[in-house]
Formats: C-alpha cells, sequence, structure tokens
C-alpha cells in the first residue's frame, strides 16, 4: 500500500496517474497548498522540499520519496512496468522524464506565475516563459511525429510530460499547428488510468470559458504564491 500526498496539481497527478497506470492500491492525504499545509513541519520530515506530490511506501516500512520524477521511477521499478530494464531502453525513458522535470515543468510553472498570478504584469518575463514553453512544445510535437510514444513504448515519460501540457491553455501557450502533440494528447486522454488519475484528489472544474472561476483559482494561487 502506498501512502500519497497530494493535491490537484500537474506534479501531482504524475504520481496519482503511475499509480492508476501501474494498478498499485494507494491511500489518497491531500494536502491544502492555500493553508500551506506542505510546509507543515510533520510533512517536512516526508519531504524536505516542502510541496507536493510525496509518496510513503507501507511495504518498505514506511519509506518516503519527494519529488515527482523520483516517485515515478520508483513506482515503475516497483512493479517492473513503464519503465524498460535494458540500459538504453530505461536510458531513452529517463531523458524524456528529465526533459519534462527540467524543461516543461518548470518553463509551464514560470509561465502560470507571471500570465496568471503575478499581480505585476511584466511583457518580457511572460513571453519568455511562453515563448520557451512553445520551443519545447515543438521538440515533443517532432519527436512524437518519428514515434507513437517519446520513448519506445507507453511510459512514465509519456505520464510525466502529459500531466503538465495537458494545461496549455491555462499557460497560456498555442499548440496550433503542433499535429503529432494534439494526437498524443487525445490518445493520452483517451486512457482510463490517466482519466481517473487526474481527478485525484478530486475533480476539478474546467476553468475553460469560466473567467470568474479562473480569476478566483489565479486570485487563491497569488495569495499562496511566495515571492
Ligand atoms: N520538483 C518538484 C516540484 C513540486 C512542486 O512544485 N509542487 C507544487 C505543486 S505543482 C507545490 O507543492 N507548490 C506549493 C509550494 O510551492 O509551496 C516535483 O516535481 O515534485
Amino acid at each position: 500500500m502506498i501512502e500519497l500526498y497530494t493535491a490537484p496539481t500537474p506534479n501531482g497527478w504524475k504520481a496519482s496517474v503511475t499509480l492508476e497506470e501501474l494498478a498499485i492500491p494507494y491511500q489518497v492525504h491531500t494536502i491544502n497548498l492555500m493553508k500551506n499545509e506542505q510546509k507543515e513541519e510533520s510533512y517536512l520530515k516526508l519531504n524536505p522540499n516542502g510541496r507536493i506530490p510525496t509518496i510513503v511506501d507501507s511495504d518498505e516500512g514506511g519509506f518516503a520519496v519527494f519529488e515527482s520524477g523520483a516517485i515515478m521511477i520508483y513506482l515503475a521499478e516497483k512493479v517492473g512496468r513503464l519503465l524498460p530494464r535494458d540500459v538504453k531502453g530505461r536510458s531513452r525513458v529517463i531523458q524524456w522524464v528529465m526533459f519534462q522535470m527540467g524543461g516543461i515543468g518548470p518553463m509551464m510553472g514560470q509561465a502560470n506565475v507571471f500570465f496568471r498570478y503575478f499581480p505585476e504584469k511584466i511583457p518580457a518575463a511572460i513571453s519568455r516563459y511562453q515563448n520557451e514553453s512553445r520551443r519545447l512544445f515543438e521538440v515533443l510535437d517532432r519527436r512524437l511525429g518519428e514515434n507513437e510514444w517519446l520513448a519506445d513504448d507507453y511510459s512514465i515519460a509519456d505520464i510525466a510530460n502529459w500531466c503538465w501540457v495537458r494545461t496549455y491553455k491555462w499557460s497560456g501557450v498555442s499548440i496550433d499547428g503542433l499535429g503529432n502533440l494534439r494526437r498524443w494528447l487525445d490518445a493520452m486522454r483517451a486512457r482510463p488510468g490517466c482519466q481517473r488519475g487526474v481527478e485525484v484528489p478530486f475533480k476539478i472544474p474546467s476553468l475553460e470559458g469560466d473567467e470568474k472561476a479562473a480569476q478566483q483559482f489565479a486570485e487563491n494561487a497569488r495569495k499562496s504564491l511566495q515571492r
């Protein structure tokens, strides 16, 4: 049994989608980011970075894992699926996981901060992060023009990148003209495990077309943002 500490965000979904796809039983503990529960001393013992997600594996004497990429690798290795064992196959998956951890996640995250949450609108910062996110989307699109999935077969690399890229509208980044990326987004969204995973810890309403709800969400995020 895995204990999952999470919130409804792209990094949290990376863990819950992986758990769903691997069919591992897990218990969810919702961390309220608005109340800064991720910075409480008891939680910092599990995750020194004070962020979500975190897992605790009770089959392994309460072993805690933080950092979403490390969590995905741990779970895939525990079950022996979604991450090949051969050196090259494993490396190809980890390369695309790292691409998400070091590129897609930070760039889209900062695009959200400057485009949605900062009260001051700094056009150079907004366009820098949106343009870099778009450039990374084009890298994914090119790769997905060569292969159905990011690595050889469906893997944690697809889950890691999808959990972020699916929120492209919130970051204000277009996917126009990226037909391979769109094909892959649709294929991911059709998977039952992906559908279940992005409803953990609870289903969040779509903010699209609901300007009031989007403003409220951004306002809450702004309050909890540490600058
Ligand atoms: N590199 C970390 C990033 C985790 C992260 O930034 N989590 C966000 C939610 S997506 C969070 O906990 N934010 C609350 C905070 O910054 O205090 C990972 O991939 O696990």
